[in-house]
């Protein structure tokens, strides 16, 4: 099989970035982007942050009030979300890649493979050229730096655009595969998170390039075959997932047991309002909106119940999500004396947010605010 030319470009810092765009005196400043739970004043946690902020310690996921302890005397700017203006901003970057490809996957709101063989004719030269190309415009046209990594299949490039960040490219050819990889700890590689870290270091795995020399057996023994295989041909650098439009997601979910059973609503809702922050994380970042909701709750005796309800709208907002979430437990927690081991949050009904859908859903937001929210729902 002839050899592929895979590019990831990844928006550095987006959020913040779409930011300092349309605010650029704010460019010398750290900068912090935030998702306000509305609980108090501070309660909430980064989405993400400029680079000049991270240099402090602040990064993704840290609540806020500490990023405020952190960013005390450095005059940070702090501001809240605003996925709208992101998803504009990331349809004309998406736009701009996809004329550069000859195969087209976007995998967030910030991140696109490219796959460029064809228009390569698979030399590095060349896509390095592209790849500086589309570096200069999207700064030029979009006012955005990206970094790109390049590399034969999907998982180098991937790793090979954390490398250099922010704006950088970083480049690795085939036969340089191995010995990028071998020295990296082993917690870098995609899939192994802390947990499994955890597990290869007591089998005396701790660079990718022991994993990859690791006996394959035992390593199917340990972690199964679907996953040993994995870390066995990833550890390789080798992956032949082919760069494709990937079909929507059918649902996004998360379910987690209470810390103790109980019947009474409000520490149903808390551990319910958490799993809606991870959902909605998740649906943002794959530039999700969503239409249907639905409560799982497993009770004591653990039989399972759930109940749905649907927007007649898709929507991607966390109050939105958030106020339905306590409508429906409200509502199954009325209807039947249960008490709950278990919750869970699902969304579905999942679709790609365009321009003129999160126009339809502000206009609908506005007028059911306006009226009474309930008649939104269906
Ligand atoms: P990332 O590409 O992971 O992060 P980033 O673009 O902010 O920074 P980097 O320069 O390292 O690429 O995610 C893209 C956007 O997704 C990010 O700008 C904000 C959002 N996001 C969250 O809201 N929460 C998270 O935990 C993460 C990781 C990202
Ligand atoms: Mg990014």
């Amino acid at each position: 099989m002839q050899s592929r030319v895979i590019m990831l470009v990844d928006l550095d810092y987006f959020f913040a970035q779409a930011e300092e765009l349309r605010n650029p005196s704010i460019r010398d400043k750290p900068v912090v982007v935030c998702v306000y739970s509305g609980r108090t004043e501070t309660s909430g946690a980064v989405s993400t942050a400029n680079y000049l902020a991270r240099k402090f310690g602040v990064k993704s996921g840290m609540p806020i009030v500490q990023a405020k302890r952190r960013l005390r005397d450095a005059e940070p700017v702090f501001l809240p979300v605003d996925y709208g203006y992101y998803e504009t901003v990331s349809e004309k970057i998406m736009n701009l890649l996809r004329a550069h490809a000859d195969q087209f996957e976007q995998v967030g709101i910030d991140e696109a493979y490219l796959d460029v063989t064809q228009r390569t004719k698979a030399d590095y030269e060349d896509a390095a050229a592209l790849a500086q190309d589309i570096r200069k415009e999207t700064v030029a046209r979009q006012g955005l730096t990206c970094s790109i990594g390049l590399g034969p299949n999907k998982l180098v490039a991937k790793m090979a655009a954390d490398i250099n960040k922010p704006d950088g490219l970083t480049i690795v050819k085939p036969h340089e595969v191995a010995a990028f990889l071998a020295a990296m700890p082993v917690d870098r590689l995609i899939g192994v998170g802390s947990k499994t870290k955890e597990r290869m270091q007591k089998l005396g795995i701790t660079t990718i390039g022991e994993l990859a020399n690791y006996d394959v057996q035992r390593l199917l023994d340990a972690f199964g075959r679907k996953l040993g295989l994995y870390f066995h041909n990833a550890s390789a650098g080798a992956d032949d997932e082919p760069v494709q439009q990937r079909g929507e997601a059918e649902s996004i979910s998360r379910i987690a047991t209470l810390k103790e059973d109980t019947c009474e609503l409000g520490p149903i809702l808390e551990r319910a309002e958490v799993e809606c922050e991870e959902v909605h994380a998740d649906l943002i970042r794959g530039g999700f909106g969503f239409r249907t909701v639905t409560i799982i709750a497993v009770a004591k005796d653990m039989s399972v119940h759930s109940r749905s309800r649907s927007l007649d709208y898709s929507s991607d907002r966390l109050d939105v999500l958030k106020d339905t979430v306590r409508e429906i437990l409200t509502h199954l927690l009325a209807e039947c004396d249960l008490e709950i081991r278990r919750v869970g949050v699902k969304v579905s009904g999942l679709a790609k947010r365009s321009e003129a859908q999160k126009r339809l859903t502000s206009f609908i937001e506005e007028r059911s605010n306006q009226s009474d929210k309930k008649q939104a729902y269906i």
